[in-house]
């Protein structure tokens, strides 16, 4: 199955197209896509007039960026299903995601959907270092979500025997993995961390666990916490990237033997990268927003969605002989992030001082109060000794590296909220509550 040059790359005549052909292939499933779209979804050719465009004036790549954003509110404006390019009864799947408040995001798939699906999450795990026989346990989250049976539908698609635990029930995990030896597992790095803590209060080791391979995403993350897991659960661990209106897991994935930004599998997602506050497209390999398009999606292509999600693509050569590009890690969301008196602050850059700094855990959250008209940023983080100045440190260290003064609140270990399974949320903004 793999090619003899490229033992990373499971299929080579996808993930390491020749680069010519690669933006033929590309162009061609774009106006593809943009015929489909003005032809089926009346909102989406109304956008076009409106910008006085037909899926003719796409002539080249660069053409793209005259096409409109879709944002969250087109796909809440369409609620439930009004952006759906098939009729009703070839849609064979339904997912949904949690909006910011009100209704969920809904999205739906036909057969050629989740055909995509499996494909590109079967990448996703081979870069991530599964192999087929494997047994693999995946603790995402079955139902709605697209982690569980995204994970899944791509797992059996690679020949991996495949645990359906789902998130939650924590001595239930352990007691499976324990008894069905897997290699891989997915789930959340949140959640990764409270399988390790649940592990080494049973008394067990790295080496007790068959585990090999972990495949972590759904939330940011940051490379402490990579080092964290890997030498708590004996695996290496990759990035696994997605969102529900692009497709689920599997639009980009780490290989595990270079671990250096998520291969996008462009074959059937464009990304982009743009400026948060103009929209124009930034210099190669800047950091903005990631906008990306579904291509080949028949039952919900979607154009240009601005996912809100903060990376870069990164410059520069891969070791794995893939021509496709690589996204660096999520640093944070154009929507999460918090302007503390004028200051952009996004909570990975207060990980990033916290793990520079190595003596506290990963555990933090991010509180916001106003008194008066002040914001204040509340940093509470987990460490095994409450020494003030400790606190003191961060506080300093945090208004040298970020620029903002804010207060550091050291908590007793294993006070504050663990993943369940699902997101973790690091921000909780109390400023709207009295
Ligand atoms: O979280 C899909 C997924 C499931 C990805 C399992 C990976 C593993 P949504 O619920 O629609 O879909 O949330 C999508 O989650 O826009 C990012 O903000 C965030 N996100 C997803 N993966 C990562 C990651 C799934 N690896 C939103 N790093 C996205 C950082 C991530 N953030």
């Amino acid at each position: 199955m793999t090619h003899p040059d490229l033992p990373d790359v499971l299929r080579p005549e996808r993930e390491a197209l020749p680069l010519p052909e690669l933006r033929a292939l590309q162009l061609a499933q774009l106006r593809d896509m943009l015929g489909r779209l003005h032809e089926r979804v009346p909102a989406s050719r109304a956008r076009f007039e409106a910008a006085g465009l037909t899926p003719n004036d796409l002539k080249n790549l660069e053409d793209l960026q005259r096409f409109p954003f879709t944002r969250k509110a087109d796909l809440t404006a369409a609620y439930p299903l009004g952006l759906t390019a098939v009729p009703r009864k070839q849609l064979r799947r339904i997912h949904a995601s949690s909006g910011t408040g009100g209704k969920p995001t809904v999205v739906a798939y036909d057969a050629h959907d989740l055909d995509i699906f499996a494909e590109v999450v079967a990448r996703s795990l081979y870069a991530a270092g599964a192999r087929p026989g494997m047994t693999f346990h995946n603790a995402y989250g079955y139902g709605l979500f697209t982690g569980g049976l995204g994970l899944h539908g791509g797992a059996e698609r690679l020949g991996l025997c495949t645990v359906p635990v789902s998130g939650g029930g924590t001595e239930r995990q352990l007691a499976l993995i324990d008894d069905l030896q897997p290699e891989v597992i997915a789930c959340t790095p949140s959640y990764a961390l409270v399988l390790a803590d649940a592990m080494e209060k049973r008394g067990l080791k790295p080496e007790d666990l068959s585990l090999r391979y972990a495949v972590l995403g759904a939330e940011p993350w940051s490379d402490k916490t990579r080092h964290e897991v890997e030498a708590r659960l004996g695996v290496k661990a990759t990035n696994i990237y997605g969102l529900s209106e692009i497709i689920g897991p599997g639009v980009s994935n780490e290989d595990a033997r270079e671990q250096q930004g998520s291969y996008i599998w462009e074959d059937h997602f464009y990304p982009e990268i743009v400026d948060p506050g103009t929209g124009e497209p930034v210099a190669d390999g800047d950091w903005g927003v990631l906008v990306l398009s579904s291509m080949t999606r028949s039952a919900l292509p979607i154009l240009r969605y601005w996912t809100g999600d903060i990376t870069r693509l990164l410059p520069g050569e891969n070791r794995t002989g893939r021509t496709l590009r690589r996204m660096d890690i999520i640093r944070g969301r154009s929507d999460d992030l918090v302007i503390l008196r004028g200051v952009n602050v996004y909570p990975t850059q207060l990980e990033a001082v916290l793990t520079r700094l190595g003596q506290v855990s990963p555990h933090y959250e991010v509180v916001l109060t106003r008194t008066g008209l002040m914001d204040e940023l509340t940093l509470r983080v987990e460490t095994p000794e409450q020494s003030a100045a400790l606190g003191e440190e961060i506080e300093r260290l945090v208004k040298v590296q970020v620029g903002v003064t804010i207060r550091c609140e050291l908590c007793e270990s294993g006070t504050l909220p663990r993943s369940e399974g699902g997101k973790l949320r690091r921000v909780r903004d109390l400023r709207g509550e009295r």
